[in-house]
């Protein structure tokens, strides 16, 4: 191929979310050319979701009709085209899917999705009948405790999963999920010929068949020995039978799955030639769309505070996911979800800065880094990590060991030294799990802040501080639908490489065409790590007491 016709190359997108399905069309050097997107609640109101899902009939139940997501495929597309989007342009496909949901695929709709008339909707071809569970669960389903139960018990704990899959059994993944189906609908579990994850699906779409799980995505089901890279043979006995089969081997997550299938060709004029690559899950795209190497935290501050890292090894946690990495084969991502975020804060700016942000952040700014050891945690909600409700504030005064700890401070003098308590002992909570799980702290790292309270220097002056280092924003928020479009690009690089020079690796490809969209907000204070150091070891005993007290009473 002649450099004129590579330059003319494109490589699309999408990111099928929890609320929307978007997609975006990349040029040679990865600057967007055009995007669309399809809001479920209010572009498809027949399937009558909130927010992209609809509550079960059952508490705790949360699912989706994936018919709604093949529609979306339909609009979105047209919309591309109503763009004047050139797609015989587009080189290769991927795309990013909210995690954990699972599809299951009848005989019908396999046949169906391998000869997909041109002339037809796809929704049309790819509907109801498609899949023998017509109402797909996703993340936000919470049902299955007693399936986790079942199957750590079956496997010999839950130390046991977390050392073979990264996790311990979460209500909202995948395995669990497919076992509450097989145990509760039986017959449609023996008559699902395919297993799909969101992610999966989304790939199956545009190969004509049903497509690989991919690594990454795959580490969110407790069903991979993230380590092997291979289905865990006692995972998948815990959990249903003749599961394998279902859900086919697994790929590396920049695995060129094949051409498009004929359909795409014929209806919207993509090249014969197209690739499309894995899809894997939002958090894994976010990560590869960030562009950041092991040095750098990712912290998301949106309604929950999220925490992403690279990780050179897996570490074993009681809580937290370790996933295989969506761009580096030896490497894993570390991902801690922690409930009490934004809230927190907010419930705080309600009482001492009337809910406004402008005060609360003069109150913040006008009390010293350190707050006169002044610190305090404010677990509002039972906190995922570490397992603990209740608020604990102290002073330099309060001896860890003395029996009297548990009660620490009644309350703090005043407003201001409130609020940087509670930012500050937010941040030490987040750095003392962050290097727990196995991130490294020191002079290379740096911070990505993502997420509604981004926008708050104060706040993120704050976390600059405990963290002592610098904290930067993205520019481009949609990280996950970025990192869709660079690894179909990278995927195809990979394939097409003559194996005779050297690789480039993932960043460096990616970053060698298309500047990183990151701006540098705080630089740390010269006195942070003096003052931060003593703080973060007197967080931890202090957190580990309220951990201990709220043992005594949960
Ligand atoms: P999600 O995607 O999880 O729904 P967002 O990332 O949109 O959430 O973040 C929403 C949160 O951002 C709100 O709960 C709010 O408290 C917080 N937020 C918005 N503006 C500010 C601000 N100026 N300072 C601090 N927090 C803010
Ligand atoms: C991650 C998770 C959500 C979904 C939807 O474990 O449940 O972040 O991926 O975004």
């Amino acid at each position: 191929m002649s450099p004129q016709e590579k330059e003319k190359r494109t490589y699309l997108g999408f990111d099928l979310s929890t609320q929307k399905l978007k997609a975006i069309l990349l040029n040679s050097s990865l600057e967007v050319v055009t995007s669309a997107e399809v809001k479920f609640d209010s572009d498809l109101p027949e399937f009558r979701t909130t927010g992209g899902a609809n509550p079960g009939p059952n508490k705790y139940e949360f699912f989706v009709q994936p018919v709604m997501w093949v529609k979306a495929m339909d609009i979105v597309l047209d919309r591309l085209v109503m763009q004047e989007a050139d797609l015989s342009t587009v080189a290769a496909i991927s795309g990013s899917g909210q995690q954990h949901g699972s599809l299951y695929w009848s005989k019908h709709g396999i046949t169906s999705l391998e000869n997909l008339d041109p002339d037809k909707f796809l929704h049309m071809q790819i509907d109801d009948s498609a899949f023998v569970v017509n109402r797909t669960p996703i993340w936000m389903d919470a049902s299955t405790g007693k399936q986790c139960f079942e199957m750590e018990t079956a496997i010999g704990g839950h130390t046991e999963m977390v050392q073979l899959t990264g996790s311990k059994c979460y209500a909202r993944f995948t395995g669990p999920q497919i076992r509450k189906i097989y145990q509760q609908r039986t017959h449609a579990y023996e008559d699902a010929q395919r297993i799909s994850l969101v992610s999966s699906f989304l790939a199956s779409i545009f190969l004509g068949k049903v497509a690989a799980i991919d690594f990454s995505d795959g580490s969110g089901m407790n069903l991979l020995d993230i380590r092997q890279k291979t289905w865990s043979k006692a995972c998948l006995n815990a959990c249903a039978p003749d599961l394998d089969d279902r859900l086919g081997e697994p790929v590396n997550s920049l695995a060129v799955l094949g051409d498009v299938s004929d359909y795409f060709v014929q209806r919207f004029s993509f090249p014969t030639t197209c690739k499309v690559v894995a899809c894997t899950g939002d958090n894994p795209s976010a990560l590869a769309g960030m562009l950041v190497d092991k040095n750098w935290l990712s912290i998301s501050l949106g309604t929950s505070d999220t925490l992403m890292m690279s990780l050179e090894d897996p570490p074993n946690l009681e809580e937290g996911h370790v996933l295989c990495h969506p761009t580096e084969i030896n490497e894993y991502m570390g991902l801690l979800c922690f409930r009490n975020g934004s809230l927190v804060r907010e419930a705080m700016n309600k009482t001492e800065a009337n809910g406004n942000w402008e005060k609360f952040n003069e109150l913040l700014e006008s009390t010293p880094r350190g707050n006169f050891g002044n610190t305090a945690v404010h677990f509002n909600e039972m906190e995922i990590i570490p397992k603990a409700k209740g608020i604990l504030r102290w002073n330099k005064d309060i001896v860890p060991t003395s029996p009297d700890a548990a009660k620490g401070v009644i309350k703090f003098s005043s407003p201001q030294i409130e609020i940087r308590a509670l930012i500050e002992g937010q941040m030490l909570h987040h750095r003392s799990i962050a290097e727990d799980m196995g991130f490294h702290f020191g002079s290379e790292t740096k911070i990505l802040a993502t997420g509604g309270a981004s926008v708050n220097k104060s706040i993120l002056q704050t976390i600059a501080d405990v963290f002592n280092a610098p904290v930067h924003i993205q520019t481009d928020s949609e990280a996950a639908l970025l990192g869709a479009a660079y690894r179909a690009s990278y995927a195809l690089y990979l394939h097409e490489r003559d194996p005779s020079i050297e690789i480039v690796g993932y960043r460096d490809y990616i970053l060698s065409l298309t500047p990183n969209h990151l701006q540098l907000v705080c630089e740390p204070n010269k006195d942070s790590e003096s003052i931060y150091e003593p703080l973060l070891q007197r967080y931890r005993d202090m957190a580990r007491i309220l951990e201990n007290e709220s043992q005594k009473t949960h």
